[in-house]
């Protein structure tokens, strides 16, 4: 059982974007013990205020420090000391699979969710033990960071998602993209499934998913093969990819990716 605590002045918009699918049914299995905190419920003045102007001046306004510390001290209270107290934040450093896997691990996740420029910054220094970013693109706060923080760590926490093989298989897959799936029909439109599929020969079938998803990655995310987990098999399959494609002319084309067949309307 993974618990996470969920700090926000937005509580509905988080409990619907868990209220179906993999995190839902990891509540209902008694998976996941989830509880969303109302920020303004630990104010104290008559306003419940969560912000103010920032001193120094400048735009927009700052999360105040009292009742997101407040906020983490009733969940101590309530609910137990949390492993980790996390700050999502532009400045956070970049959450991914490898940090998924870290947290899958730990018992009882606090998570900060904030709102205008940002909170005052000794909530980082008194209470955050981490900092994470979604990624390099500006959000209106942390709440839907939240949601992908809680449903990438619950999808980790044996029997949250129903095929164990898939997640072992996101595992396996050694962080290289996924390979091109089809499905009935054997043609569609004209475009026929790649005839080794229909071939029977599981081998065969096992190398053509390798070399395309290799070939992806190559083509689409390079960077990712810098920490990607490559036998001696998928090395030898890059220099294939590498070889039959050191002739072809650059044209938005390759053996991973066909060109479009989509019409497109001007
Ligand atoms: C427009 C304000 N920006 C001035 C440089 C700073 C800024 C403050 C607060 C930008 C975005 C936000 C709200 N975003 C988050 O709280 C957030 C976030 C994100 O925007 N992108 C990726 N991951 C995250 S985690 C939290």
């Amino acid at each position: 059982m993974i618990k996470f605590d969920v700090v926000t002045i937005f509580p509905r918009m988080v409990i619907a974007g868990l209220a179906e699918g993999v995190v839902s049914r990891g509540i209902v299995r008694g998976l996941i013990d989830l509880a969303v905190h109302d920020l303004r419920d630990h104010t104290a003045d008559r306003h419940r205020s969560v912000d103010d102007v920032p001193y120094g001046g400048g735009p927009g306004m700052v999360m105040k420090p009292e009742p997101l510390a407040r906020a983490v001290e009733n969940i101590c209270a309530k609910r137990g000391t949390p492993d980790a107290v996390v700050l999502l934040t532009p400045q956070g450093r970049p959450f991914r699979q490898a940090e998924a896997e870290r947290m899958s691990g730990l018992s009882h996740i606090a998570l900060l969710c904030g709102r205008y420029e940002g909170m005052d910054e000794r909530v980082r220094e008194l209470v955050a033990t981490d900092e994470l970013s979604i990624g390099d693109y500006v959000l209106s706060g942390g709440e839907l960071p939240a949601l992908v923080v809680i449903d990438a760590i619950s999808r980790l926490i044996p029997g949250v998602v129903g095929d164990e093989q898939s997640v072992e298989q996101d595992s396996f897959a050694g962080g290289v993209l996924d390979y091109p799936h089809y499905t009935r029909p054997a043609e569609f439109a004209g475009l026929k499934v790649p005839e080794v599929l229909l071939s029977g020969h599981h081998a065969d079938v096992r190398r053509w998913r390798r070399k395309t998803a290799l070939a992806r990655t190559l083509e689409r995310r390079p960077d990712l093969l810098d920490d990607a987990a490559l036998d001696d098999e998928d090395r030898a399959l890059l220099k294939e990819i590498r070889e039959s494609r050191a002739g072809t002319a650059e044209s938005g084309s390759s053996e991973a990716d066909p060109p479009s067949r989509k019409r497109r309307v001007r």
